[in-house]
């Protein structure tokens, strides 16, 4: 088996103006999607986050592609090394290493093309399901007035649920703890994970009290300031939650900065800010700087890397979860098999996929139940991409006029003159 052919294309999905560390979202998230074609017709799919700097990497490392075995991983692999430029994670909550990002939209789609052409699920391939079910928690957002797209704010004057909860309303606990109840009662999620790092540090702690008050001391319940509070800002506010939180997760930046305050608090610390990537690993050993990652196949560079950190958790003593970004079906089904196939995966893993109300490019979007999706057992990811809401999704980010994710730009948009601090209170 040959590739013949890589297709990618551009996609820009409605998103709701959510709140973080680095600013708003713009009203559309930006995707590529991927698709590798066969010389004997077959194909397979991967999607990882867009941008035009991603994209030009992936068109030249798809170039580069053709006339290769998708089975063969490895020479495959050295190609793209060979293609890869230095590059950096960045200050932002997200990583914008485009190397890591090409690696997994390649290796994604092969493995989806593999399973089909076996007629074997993905997980299948990556060592088999350690479990049938992958559970996601409920991922709250602090809310600016407006939903997604071309939806924007007239669409949000009737929302209901948990797209209702927005602006000064979302800022009191109350308004937190309405859009877990609504998210919840949609989805089923048994654990919640607060998106932090937008109000005042008392806020964002007096929401997480207030959560734990509404749903017991058995709902997990998690922090995500994005790094942007201090050590001495994170210790205050981690000693108000000791014994509320499942885990912390990146309160401040940098590895010896994590370690001062996983030493001072009796709360596990995550991360998907200091330790993302290989070169990352001696230092959290040496410092000790969380005790659990948050895996990300478009970040570590694929499934194979995942499960290689994996084992590194397991030796190291690590917790394992699964960070997410605005995504779409592709990049769901891709986590789903992926997290059943790590068998020391110890927390439920994020997914932002409910923010995207429904708009996807599956013909049949992958459904939560008791907040957790079923491992797809037809062949390959086991999705099916709906070709014309492929091609809507192109349309929208030809019309919609972003390139690359700035949410600093958009935040002043609604907030002139705001600026991203890396490290805020
Ligand atoms: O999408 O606003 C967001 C998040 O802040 C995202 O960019 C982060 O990468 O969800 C992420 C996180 O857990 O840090
Ligand atoms: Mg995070």
């Amino acid at each position: 088996m040959q590739i013949s052919d890589i297709h990618i294309t551009p996609v820009a999905a409605p998103d709701p103006p959510l709140l973080n560390a680095a600013g708003l979202h713009a009203p559309y998230a930006l995707r590529l999607i991927v698709e590798i074609v066969s010389d004997d017709g077959l194909f397979g799919w991967g999607e990882i986050p867009g941008g035009e700097a991603t994209r030009a990497a992936l068109e030249l490392a798809a170039s580069q592609l053709i006339g290769l075995d998708p089975w063969g991983l490895h020479a495959i692999d050295a190609v793209l090394e060979a293609l890869a430029k230095p590059d950096e994670r960045g200050a932002n909550p997200w990583d914008q290493r485009t190397s890591v990002h090409v690696r997994s939209a390649i290796e994604a789609a092969c493995y989806d093309l593999m399973g089909r052409s076996v007629g074997r699920p993905v997980v299948d391939l990556l060592g088999g399901a350690a479990r049938d079910r992958v559970p996601f928690s409920a991922y709250l957002f602090y809310k600016y007035e407006g939903a997604g797209g071309e939806f924007n704010f007239e669409r949000d004057e009737a929302a209901t649920g948990w797209f209702a909860a927005r602006g000064e309303a979302a800022l009191e606990p109350e308004g937190v703890v309405a859009q877990a109840r609504a998210m919840i009662a949609q989805y089923g999620f048994q654990s919640i994970k607060l998106k932090g790092g937008v109000f005042e540090p008392q806020a964002e702690v007096d929401a997480i009290l207030a959560l734990r008050e509404a749903f017991g001391a058995d709902m997990p319940l998690r922090l995500d300031p994005n790094a942007i509070w201090r050590v001495d800002t994170a210790i205050a506010a981690g000693k108000q939650l000791e014994g509320a939180l499942e885990y912390f997760e990146d309160p401040v930046r940098g590895q010896e900065n994590m370690a001062a305050v996983a030493c001072a608090l009796d709360i596990p610390l995550a991360t998907n800010m200091c330790t993302t990537s290989f070169a990352d690993l001696p230092g959290s050993v040496a410092h000790e700087s969380e005790a659990i990652i948050l895996s990300d196949h478009h970040f570590w560079g694929g499934f194979r890397a995942t499960l290689g950190l994996a084992r590194f958790c397991a030796a190291f003593g690590r917790g394992l979860s699964m960070h997410s970004n605005s995504h779409l079906g592709i990049s769901l089904a891709a986590m789903v098999h992926l997290a059943a196939a790590v068998p020391n995966l110890t927390y439920d893993c994020d997914s932002h996929y409910p923010w995207q109300d429904g708009h996807d490019l599956l013909v049949e979007p992958l459904p939560f139940e008791a907040g957790a999706v079923t491992v797809p057992r037809s062949p390959g990811l086991g999705i099916e991409v709906d070709r014309e809401k492929l091609a809507q999704l192109h349309q929208r980010y030809l019309a919609c006029g972003l390139t690359e994710r700035d949410d600093e730009v958009e935040m002043q948009k609604v907030q002139p003159g705001w600026t991203f601090q890396a490290t805020r209170w």
